[in-house]
């Protein structure tokens, strides 16, 4: 490789929590600078320097549309440098959930007792007695899931972010609400992750209903692709399991992990991770999308 200034121009211009949210906003399609205020939450001339910036850095280029000025990605290679950062990341630090930022709004589904709250918790750094905590019904919001349980939100820092933590509880009526209209309450989010107890298997076919779960969630979603991010956790593999029998890489990639790729849309950017909280919210990267 040759160092060159656009080397160099490309790493400073992404290098930075605002502009890496506006690339992936505009994964999808070209949006104007308003819009690209909203999702950043920044105010008007903040976001206008971030998005100069990003145009000197030939990241994004902007297009007239009538009076309306667009902002597009200049080259899509940009998400595979991107997707092979976070690889990278996953690698070094696993244990680093911290999530830089304050706006990002995150939702956390899945069948009741699949992990949601515990994983949350522990991703906001609070560990209790988890078990005492009763299953969680309809939207929460994580800081009112800790006040409902008596639970310190700990130092203020942390807690800005809390408060952009939802979950939806996974009853049969929990689901049904969400299914009745998942643009109302999953597209408002930019990650949506998908928690799946892998210790819970469910009758004669393995996985039935939390497949069947995604599967309607996605199904519900196919003409819509404002989902920005997709996360699937394969959770609860705990470190004492018997990896030589159903939890062996041979029945898991049979059972789970292919009929998951089967499963979801090929436009959908998503990613499996196996997790346990056993070891401290382990995560390891099992699958991703292709890039677009
Ligand atoms: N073995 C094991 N149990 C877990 C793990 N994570 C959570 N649990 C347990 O799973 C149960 C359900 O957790 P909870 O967070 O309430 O699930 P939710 O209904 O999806 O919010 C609790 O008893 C947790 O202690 C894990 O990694 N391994
Ligand atoms: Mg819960």
């Amino acid at each position: 490789m040759n160092i060159t200034k656009a080397h160099i121009n490309v790493l400073k211009g992404l290098a930075d929590d605002s502009r890496l949210k506006i690339v992936l906003a505009l994964r999808d399609k070209p949006l104007n600078a308003g819009e690209i205020e909203n999702i950043i939450g920044k105010s008007q001339s903040s976001t206008s320097q971030q998005l100069k910036k990003m145009e000197n850095a030939k990241i994004l280029r902007s297009k007239k549309k009538g009076i309306m000025k667009y902002f597009e990605i200049r080259n899509r290679q940009i998400f595979a440098l991107l997707d092979s950062l976070d690889g990278y990341v996953s690698v070094i630090s696993p244990d680093e959930t911290e999530i830089v930022g304050r706006d990002e709004k995150i939702l956390v589904l899945g069948l009741s007792g699949s992990g949601k709250t515990s994983i949350i918790m522990n991703l906001t750094h609070i560990n209790s007695i988890i078990s005492e905590i009763k299953p969680t019904q309809g939207l929460k919001n994580f800081e009112a899931i800790c006040k409902e349980n008596g639970i310190s939100l700990g130092n203020k820092e942390l807690s800005k972010n809390y408060k952009n933590i939802y979950e939806y509880g996974g009853s049969i009526e929990d689901r049904e609400v969400i299914l009745s209209n998942p643009k109302k309450y999953l597209l408002n989010y930019d990650k949506v992750i998908f928690v799946i107890d892998i210790q819970n298997r469910e009758g004669p076919i393995p996985y039935i209903n939390a497949m069947n779960y995604l599967k309607d969630i996605m199904y519900a979603l196919t003409d819509s692709q404002r989902l920005r991010e997709f996360i699937i956790l394969l959770h609860k593999l705990d470190p004492t399991l018997d990896i030589h029998t159903e939890f062996s890489d041979k029945y898991m990639n049979s059972k789970l992990i292919n009929p998951i790729k089967k499963a979801m849309p090929p436009e959908l950017n998503y990613r499996v991770y196996a997790t346990n909280l056993v070891t401290n919210f382990r995560k390891e990267l099992i699958t991703r999308s292709f890039i677009r």
